[in-house]
């Protein structure tokens, strides 16, 4: 089976385009420019010969009949949604890859036994509401009443912020599946670090991807006068989430194992009063922790809060923290897994199978069906940043896998 290479290529440069551009390349879930893109995705699939709808949990839906109706469904997709200042393809070549598969399948005729969908899942990055893989967990019937109470820095619900999407919050119901609804997920992404660029390989078949958790850590002090404040009468937050930050770095660094490695980050911090003449009273920031030990995972921020104690009690300040969210570590299924080295060994490919230090949709379409991830390889690995490349013969290359191990799944 072929793919139009061209036309995908072309598809991932005009996507790329929908960006906001003082800050490529950004299309941040919930907003006008996210719904930009959606509008040109929706001309896409509908172009490809797909039937296309949105769920109840806002994700777009590109369906295409197979010869027995009555099977459930192989689904391709990723994301279109962007970290700010991020990439071109992260996601986006899940979702162009998959509908290159779909418009390729009825050019030449080829029906499958099973449906095929394609699908755009809302919000895979973290949102401004902090939550991620939103429409993911719709699909996996776990977004919940408190997560739909959770609000963005301006107001917003999850539940206005679904609304605005598309999405029916009220009836939730509907986009959720049951265990068994799926046939196979399978989707492409750029592996978003080094593996496969240093050792000249085409694709990666990813064995699982990693356990992460989000907590929301408060720092209160005290807000002051930056100038008749003296330093041994203030409670300044900001010195307190240094600490505190400095302290998650070393942690991580320390912890983890060479088969369950660790890492820690704080991206999002917000600063107040965020003024340069006021000793700040406050500071607000996302800690996230990743590894395939669970118990470290779970673990990791009670245990940096304690040891941080003293340090904060000598500052005057305190440090509280929330769960955001926690998805422990995801296996892909072996027979997905087996029908992807099939297809890459029927292209003559060079694979690895290797984790995923990223998150994906599929730690919750996984509560739906089985799971599977071709990885392509990035320019050094680069990711979340401007910086993000692929080459046409790689956006190519994940396609042909796809559309290879679709071939190889319909006839299991
Ligand atoms: O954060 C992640 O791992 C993914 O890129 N959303
Ligand atoms: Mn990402
Ligand atoms: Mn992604
Ligand atoms: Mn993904």
């Amino acid at each position: 089976m072929q793919i139009n290479a061209e036309r995908l290529w072309a598809r991932l440069a005009a996507l790329a385009e929908i960006t906001d551009k003082a800050e490529p390349w950004t299309r941040r879930s919930f907003t006008p420019r996210f719904l930009e893109g959606r509008a040109w995705l929706e001309k896409e699939f509908a172009a490809a010969g797909l039937a296309v709808s949105r769920d109840a949990g806002g994700n777009l839906v590109g369906h295409l009949p197979g010869r027995e109706a009555a099977r459930v469904p192989i689904v391709l997709g990723s994301h279109s949604d962007t970290v700010p200042a991020g990439g071109r393809f992260d996601g986006t070549l899940g979702v162009l890859a998959g509908l290159e598969v779909a418009q390729s399948l009825q050019e030449q005729g080829i029906v499958l036994d099973h449906p095929l969908e394609v699908i755009d899942f809302l919000a895979e990055e973290p949102s401004d509401f902090g939550l991620s893989c939103i429409g993911s967990r719709a699909v996996a019937g776990a977004l919940t009443q408190d997560m739909l109470a959770m609000t963005r820095p301006d107001g917003m619900t999850l539940a206005e912020g679904l609304a605005y999407v598309g999405g029916r919050p009220d009836a939730l119901a509907e986009a959720a599946r049951p265990r068994g609804a799926i046939a196979a997920y399978l989707e492409v992404h750029i592996e978003q670090g080094r593996v496969l660029e240093s050792e000249g390989r085409d694709i990666g078949i990813v064995t699982d991807i990693v356990g992460i958790r989000r907590e929301r850590i408060v720092v209160s002090g005290r807000a002051d006068h930056a100038g008749a404040t003296p330093m041994n009468l203030r409670h300044d937050a900001l010195v307190g989430a240094a600490r505190i930050i400095d302290a998650a770095h070393r942690k991580a660094f320390a912890g983890g194992t060479d088969d369950k490695p660790m890492v820690a980050t704080v991206g999002y911090l917000v600063n107040q009063p965020n003024a340069a003449n006021a000793v700040p009273g406050r500071v607000e920031m996302i800690l996230e922790v990743r590894s395939g030990d669970e118990l470290a995972v779970s673990a990791f921020t009670q245990e940096l809060l304690a040891a941080a104690a003293p340090a904060l009690a000598e500052l005057g300040v305190s440090a509280t923290s929330s769960l955001i969210s926690h998805v422990p570590p995801t296996p892909c299924a072996e027979p997905i897994r087996t029908a992807i080295v099939r297809a890459a060994d029927g292209l003559g490919l060079n694979h690895r199978a290797m984790p995923s230090g990223a998150g994906h949709d599929g730690m919750f379409v996984s509560r739906v069906g089985p799971i599977g991830m071709i990885f392509v390889p990035c320019r050094d690995g680069r990711s979340h940043a401007p910086e993000e490349w692929i080459e046409p013969e790689q956006a190519a290359t994940g396609a042909r896998a796809l559309a290879a191990a679709v071939l190889e799944l319909d006839r299991a």
